[in-house]
């Protein structure tokens, strides 16, 4: 067991979907919360990070910190998503390890899989077979995270661990529909919809995909369970353990909205890959599960984009 109270623990990425939640999460804790903004040290920067670390010395540490978007960013911005990631999690993994960090838990996603990997896919499953093009750069740079977590681990004895969370949904997502994730633009796009009196809204690709999705609320707890809890090296499944295709999304989004219009398909965006569900087996035999279902889970985000968004 690690214990987070009374620890000075620094949630790297804290303006972000994720971040944000495990700051919320972190308040019941008893833990010192700690943040950088961009003004205090740009991660990607190696002197400015390791400065700024140096300067802080947080006895634990989540790494949030990424640069993340939907399929279409990630297609559009190979060199961003490769670049800043690598030197976000290299800067904050090596400097946790000059300055002794107690523990350190980093983040990934589910697209570190081969994309036609056997499903559920479980952990070991990772660098078994070729990546899906459309997020080959983002998921290059995760793995490079594990593995330095790993090689911290083996060389230097660091408590540094991983969590990959599946496709993840909250309050505070980006709901730009050029770089966004699919559930914030659905419901963007619904409520749209809904207003203008739309007789249709435009869903990428064929709608057959499925994916996993996760409230940030649940992911967050999740990772505060594993940072008390879990000590290995490797990485953990961080999901729901069910997925759905994105046309049944797109309904299940219409209904929460209140939209009763058409669903047409723009099927010169790409579908990427056709399923994404991890196993949730390793995480479930902590004892940890999650409490947010889909449809509620839906709703309080659609709350969330009327009371801040729309
Ligand atoms: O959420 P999404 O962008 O990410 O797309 P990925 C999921 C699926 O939804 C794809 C379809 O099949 C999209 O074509 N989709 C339908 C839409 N309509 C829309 C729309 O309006 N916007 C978006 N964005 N998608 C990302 C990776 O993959 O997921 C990242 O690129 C990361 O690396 C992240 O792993 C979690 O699940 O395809």
């Amino acid at each position: 067991m690690y214990s987070l109270s009374g620890k000075k623990v620094w949630v790297a990425g804290h303006r972000g979907m994720v971040g944000s939640a495990i700051v919320r999460r972190l308040a019941s804790e008893g833990a010192e919360v700690v943040t950088a903004s961009r003004a205090d040290a740009d991660l990607r920067d190696q002197a400015a990070t390791t400065a700024w670390i140096e300067k802080t010395k947080p006895d634990a540490v989540f790494l949030a910190a990424a640069k993340v978007g939907g399929i279409l960013a990630n297609d559009t911005y190979p060199a961003d998503f490769l670049f800043d990631n690598l030197m976000i999690e290299a800067n904050i993994i090596h400097g946790a390890h000059k300055v002794g960090v107690e523990k350190l838990m980093f983040l990934g996603s589910s697209c570190i899989y081969p994309k036609f990997a056997a499903q559920p896919i479980t952990e070991d499953a990772l660098l078994t077979g070729a990546l899906e093009p459309t997020n080959e750069w983002y998921a290059i740079a995760k793995i490079a995270g594990i593995k330095l977590c790993d090689a911290y681990r083996k060389q230097h004895g660091s408590d540094f661990i991983s969590g990959m969370p599946t496709n993840l949904y909250g309050p505070g997502d980006n709901f730009d529909l050029n770089s966004s994730h699919v559930m914030p633009a659905l419901i963007r796009k619904a409520h749209e919809a809904k207003l203008t009196g739309a007789k249709s809204i435009t869903v990428w690709g064929t709608g057959t995909p499925r994916r996993e999705f996760l409230h940030v609320d649940d992911c967050a707890d999740a990772c505060v369970h594993l940072m008390k809890t879990h000590s290995e090296a490797g990485h953990v499944n961080i999901g729901s353990g069910e997925d759905i295709t994105i046309l049944d999304l797109t309904q299940l989004v219409c209904k929460v909205v209140g939209y009763e219009g058409e669903i047409v398909h723009d099927l010169s965006k790409p579908d990427g890959t056709p399923r994404k569900l991890m196993s949730a087996a390793k995480l479930r035999a902590t004892g940890w599960a999650p409490k947010i279902g889909l449809e509620e889970g839906v709703a309080t985000v659609y709350q969330w984009f009327l009371a801040n968004k729309a």
